[in-house]
């Protein structure tokens, strides 16, 4: 296909055509699923597996280990979290590093919604309407120098207001990496919000990244630093296993986590009786990203 991401194209432009694009392959992986009779989709149609989850989900259903590990430690642990006044070191191979207060870049950036389906890798999904901007509009604003190849970032460490870093579940601060040419697709967002109100602590407060095409922990949250490097940089889950969580961890439903399939999920909100429903490669975005990975083995590259 020739159509490809480019830095001409408008927020306009991208945003329905992504959801498009989505909407199109979801409902292609859903009646695949069901023809093939194994998986019965839990909806009435694949509309609703579109359809954005509750607030009241999306804010009780965390992953936030600084917070606690159980889903709903986040929603009850999450209001210690001082989240003003806050700012991002931006350091590294740019042209202007620095700190950069969250109300100066909130005042340059252009705030869309965003409706995103989220694939944690425990096998559950969502569907969140986010608030936020485009990563690449950030580091745009900070400078790329040319020898740049990844974008590292650190979420906030306080172990007074943070009761899970207290205990060694993961190597603190949570880290987390994507290669330059991921961070700068206008997929990758910088979220500060859903339901178009102020991001919940929960889920990330004042700022988090979504990168819709990767599993949940990818997407990480809080966020006080971000730095250019010409280095892989680590990531938490995979210094924390490396066997089971790689540096890339694309959404690919052919390639099993080693203790579970990745082949199905769960909507959350479907109730206790809901059934699996496929998951998609890239997470329905393959029309956008497949390109990025071009030639990579992703059995190997996971
Ligand atoms: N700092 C930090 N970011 C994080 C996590 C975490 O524990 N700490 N969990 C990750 C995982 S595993 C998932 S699935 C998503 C969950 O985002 P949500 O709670 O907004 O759905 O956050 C990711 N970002
Ligand atoms: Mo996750």
């Amino acid at each position: 296909m020739a159509y490809r991401w480019t830095n001409d194209l408008t927020h306009d432009d991208v945003t329905p055509k992504a959801a498009f694009l989505n909407r199109r392959q979801i409902i292609a992986g859903l009646a695949a699923g069901s023809v093939a009779g194994s998986l019965a989709p839990q909806f009435a149609s694949a509309q609703e597996a579109l359809e954005p989850n509750s607030f009241e989900d999306i804010t009780n259903y965390c992953n936030f280990y600084e917070f606690g590990t159980r889903k709903d430690d986040p929603a009850r642990n999450a209001h210690m979290l001082t989240t003003s006044p806050w700012s991002i070191q931006i350091d590294g191979m740019v042209d202007t590093p620095g700190e950069y207060t969250f109300e100066d870049i909130m005042a340059k950036m252009t705030i869309e919604e965003r409706i995103y389906r989220f694939r944690c890798v425990e096998a559950w999904s969502m569907v969140v309407p986010w608030n936020g901007f485009e990563l690449a509009d950030l580091l745009n604003l900070a400078g790329v120098q040319s020898g740049a190849k990844y974008v590292a970032f650190e979420t906030a460490l306080r172990k007074d207001e943070m009761p899970g870093t207290r205990f060694p579940v993961l190597d603190w601060p949570y880290v987390e990496g994507l290669r330059l040419d991921e961070a700068m697709h206008p997929l990758t967002l910088m979220a500060t919000g859903i339901y178009g109100q102020d991001m919940p602590k929960q889920n990330g407060a004042p700022i988090r990244l979504v990168v819709p095409w990767k599993y949940g922990f990818k997407s990480i949250k809080s966020i006080v630093r971000i730095t250019l490097t010409d280095d892989e940089p680590p990531t938490s889950w995979n210094k924390a296993n490396g066997r089971e969580y790689g540096f890339y961890s694309n959404v690919n439903p052919n390639v099993d986590h080693p203790r579970w399939s990745q082949a199905t999920e769960r909507k959350i909100g479907g109730g206790l009786f809901a059934k699996r429903i496929p998951t998609l490669m890239f997470n329905g975005y393959e029309e956008e990203v497949a390109s990025l990975y071009e030639g990579m083995d992703l059995a190997e590259f996971y």
